[in-house]
């Protein structure tokens, strides 16, 4: 599971990158030619609750990967320039679109002024161009083909449609399939079809009052229903230098309860459709990442294929409830312990204990 970082150059892109996954690649190279790939931990403060509660000798949080990529340069101008950026994030499974929105005296800026939206806008029409390339170069060959299968046939309407909907300005999530179009769609690659987020990159001035563009931002992602984040990059970085007792009272003054990146992480989680359940015990406490709608069994087999295998029962209880009762003593009298059979579907925030036998 892989979130691309994509935006113009000079955006943050890379110091990003860096918060999110421990990495301390070097920034603000122009004509920057190189593609980093980390983890990133997806701060969870259930984990942060369990572990608190059952003292465990490990903690360990979900995780999802990071792909940064070089800045998409469009000045050249012509049609299509940002195609080959965009092969690097072919295989990725969601996208996040990073947009500059701060000042920075050394940092050359993309346009003469800070104009977030429209980077965005750019950049999103770009993502839109690249699958009406490749839409046509699809229609093209199956055209020039001798033979014309019924697949062919099937293939050409479907492309059609998707061609209609991106000359609309639609993204191709739009276009609506059956199971078997669906199939059909499943090798291509189509940037559109990725579930897409938007973080913008804020200064100090821009976490506290704002920053150009904002309202029209956030109106124009909520409309096409991306998730916006805002995060402030280069403070965050400073702050991640800090010890650890010393970085509560910075973000305070930020007015910040946790740092952006970890709400920058969960949105990828959550846009990826991942959830996480939980183990518990003295040893580990461990977020577990699934997508939604597996059942038991198939978790299961994330702990331990042998657990699979030799699948019994579930032990269940939601995290929520044990928060409010405050033990594992009171949700059993409570009668909030489930035992859950394996077609159960897993919920986030279950806490689950496994039984089964090998
Ligand atoms: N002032 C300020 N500078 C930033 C911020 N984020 C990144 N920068 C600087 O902008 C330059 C470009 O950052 P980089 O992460 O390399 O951008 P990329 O080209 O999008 O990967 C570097 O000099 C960073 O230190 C920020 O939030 N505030
Ligand atoms: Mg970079």
């Amino acid at each position: 599971m892989e979130i691309g970082l994509i935006g113009l150059p000079q955006v943050g892109k890379t110091t990003l990158f860096n918060l999110l996954t421990g990495a301390s690649y070097p920034t603000g190279i122009l004509g920057e030619t190189k593609v980093h790939t980390g983890s990133a931990p997806v701060p969870d403060a259930r984990v942060d609750f369990l572990a608190a509660l059952y003292r465990p000798q490990k903690v360990t949080y979900a995780r999802v990967n990071f792909k940064d990529i070089p800045g998409v340069d469009l000045r050249g101008g012509e049609k299509g320039a940002a195609v080959r950026f965009f092969e690097e994030v072919r295989g990725a499974d969601a996208l996040c679109c990073v947009v500059r929105a701060f000042t920075a005296a050394g940092v050359p800026t993309y346009f003469d002024a800070l104009l977030p939206l429209r980077e965005f806008q750019e950049l999103y029409a770009e993502i839109l161009l690249a699958d009406i390339m490749l839409v046509e170069r699809r229609l093209e060959r199956i055209r020039s083909g001798k033979k014309v299968s019924k697949q062919a046939a099937a293939e050409v309407a479907l492309l059609e449609r998707c061609l209609a909907a991106l000359n609309e300005e639609r993204p191709l999530t739009e276009v609506t399939r059956t199971p078997e179009e669906e199939a059909l769609f499943a090798g291509y690659g189509f940037l559109s079809l990725k579930p897409l987020l938007l973080a913008v990159n804020v200064d100090e001035d821009g976490l506290k009052g704002g920053y150009p563009q904002q309202e029209a931002l956030l109106r124009y992602a909520t409309e096409r229903g991306i998730p916006v984040v805002e995060v402030a990059a280069r403070i965050e970085a400073e702050i991640a230098e800090l010890p650890p007792e010393d970085r509560v009272e910075f973000l305070d003054n930020l007015g910040l309860q946790e740092p952006g990146i970890a709400r920058l992480a969960r949105a990828a989680y959550r846009a990826l459709g991942l959830i996480s359940f939980f183990t518990v015990g003295e040893d580990e406490v461990k977020a577990w990442t699934v997508r939604e709608g597996t059942v038991a069994k198939r978790a299961a087999g994330k702990v331990h294929s042998d657990i699979e295998r030799g699948f019994i029962r579930a032990e269940v209880f939601a995290f929520d409830d044990l928060r409010q009762l405050g033990s594992p003593a009171k949700l059993r009298e409570a009668g909030l312990l489930r035992l859950e059979g394996k077609d159960y579907v897993v919920r986030d925030g279950d806490v689950i204990h496994f039984r089964f036998k090998v």
